[in-house]
């Protein structure tokens, strides 16, 4: 298949490139480079080096003699450039990586609030309308979250996208299947919800092809391909603003660093290893949807964990020590998860779990780039709310020199 991917260089971007191209496809990355611009902004770099979008294709090409075109667009701003990739290069699946994805970035201001929404919402709906107007059908694949949802559970498993619910009527009750209510917590997770209405809109009007995969954490940093060669090595982030939760927990160990709890750490967040994302790509393109089909909406991830256990986890098996925090969030202390996946488990996925040795792994990768760590960037200082900034915790290793008087 010839497949484009926005948002190639990212930290899911890049290894589904290398996966799907090591599989025989023709693989475009189209990107605007904008993570490694908010590095710069942000004044913080991956833990591991990671050479250019260019520099990683040619040693890619040089490994395998597969080509991975590279192409510089900002599908945001440049509405008629990418009208005119698709129509010239006709992909048979596209699939959509280029949002900005952290959700603590994205409450940092009201700037950063600003962007995060321009930037996701438009470059959806830009993709969305190209492809109605240059016709090509194409397989449209999205990086959604799990956290559409929200996380508060009523105690039911979370289904896959749809809910069947009974509506009083005038003439009785009356079944109607519905997307599941959005409750996003962050502007970040708010920008995924909307997205979900953009599909089933234009699914519903032009008969787009359309995957939503509603993934939980990645943790990990490696998969296959990426071991392959040290120039090919994946992005890590481990600061306050896009490290997530476990991989921070690990890097935190590896650098004898508190490991930072948020709150009681009672949250339940669902949680799936990189090299399963990337199957899980493949799995989702090997079973598109009719054309007036619903979009289909896959649970991608594998188990769920409460941050808690997760830091318990890591200190027992590392030494490490670990710091409950005032929480920068508003979300709830504690709650619970369950959460259906039963669509990719039947194509075939076959779990990666916490308990397989991985995690040793990743605290391995981050003591050999232990030095590129710059211990300020590391606690979590964007707030979401006013009230909430005056209690972050800004020293979680309690460095600062305390007053005496
Ligand atoms: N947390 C801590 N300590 C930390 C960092 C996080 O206790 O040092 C807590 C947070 O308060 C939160 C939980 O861990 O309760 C998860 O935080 P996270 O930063 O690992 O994950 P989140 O902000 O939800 O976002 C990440 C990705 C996002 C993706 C989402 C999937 O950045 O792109 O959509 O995970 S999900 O969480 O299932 O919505």
């Amino acid at each position: 298949m010839k497949i484009a991917i926005l948002g190639g260089d990212g930290f899911c971007g890049w290894p589904t490139a290398l996966h799907l191209s090591n599989q025989g496809h023709e693989i475009h990355i189209i990107d605007n480079l904008s993570r490694r611009w908010i590095d710069t902004e942000l004044g913080v770099q991956s833990l591991t080096p990671m050479d250019s979008i260019q520099e990683r294709c040619r040693i890619w090409k040089q490994l395998t003699g597969q080509e991975l075109h590279f192409h510089l667009l900002n599908l945001a701003t440049e509405y008629e450039r990418l009208k005119q990739w698709l129509a010239e290069n006709r992909p048979d699946a596209v699939i959509h990586f280029a949002e900005q994805r952290a959700a603590p970035y994205s409450m940092k201001s009201d700037r950063h609030k600003v962007y995060t929404v321009n930037n996701n919402v438009n470059a959806t709906h830009n993709l969305l309308t190209a492809l109605v107007e240059t016709g090509i059908d194409a397989h449209l694949v999205h990086l959604g979250t799990m956290g559409v949802y929200g996380y508060s559970s009523v105690g039911a498993p979370i289904p896959e996208g749809y809910l069947d619910v009974q509506i009083d009527t005038p003439y009785g009750k009356k079944s109607q299947e519905i997307l599941y209510p959005t409750r996003p917590g962050s502007v970040y997770h708010m920008t995924k919800s909307l997205d979900q209405i953009l599909f089933q809109f234009y699914a519903q009007n032009d008969g787009l092809r359309i995957t939503d995969l509603h993934q939980g954490i990645v943790w990990g940093t490696h998969t296959d391909q990426t071991r392959r060669h040290e120039q090919l090595i994946n992005r890590f982030d481990y600061d306050g603003d896009y490290g997530t939760v476990l991989n921070r927990f690990l890097i935190q160990a590896a650098i004898d660093y508190p490991l930072t709890v948020h709150g009681t750490g009672g949250q339940t967040r669902a949680f799936i290893h990189l090299q399963d994302s990337v199957r899980c790509i493949e799995l989702a393109l090997s079973d598109a949807p009719r054309a007036g089909e619903r979009v289909k909406i896959f649970n991608q991830m594998t188990e769920t964990h409460r941050v808690r256990n997760l830091a318990e986890l890591v200190a027992e098996q590392t030494g490490a020590r670990i710091a409950y925090l005032p929480n920068p969030r508003k979300e709830a202390e504690e709650n619970d998860l369950i959460v259906k996946n039963d669509q990719f488990l039947a194509l075939g996925l076959n779990p990666t779990t916490l308990q397989e040795g991985l995690l040793d792994e990743v605290v391995e990768v981050a003591k050999k780039y232990a030095h590129r760590i710059d211990r300020k960037r590391v606690p979590a200082v964007s707030a979401w709310t006013r009230d909430i900034a005056q209690r972050v915790e800004k020293d979680p290793e309690g460095k600062r020199l305390k007053s005496v008087s």
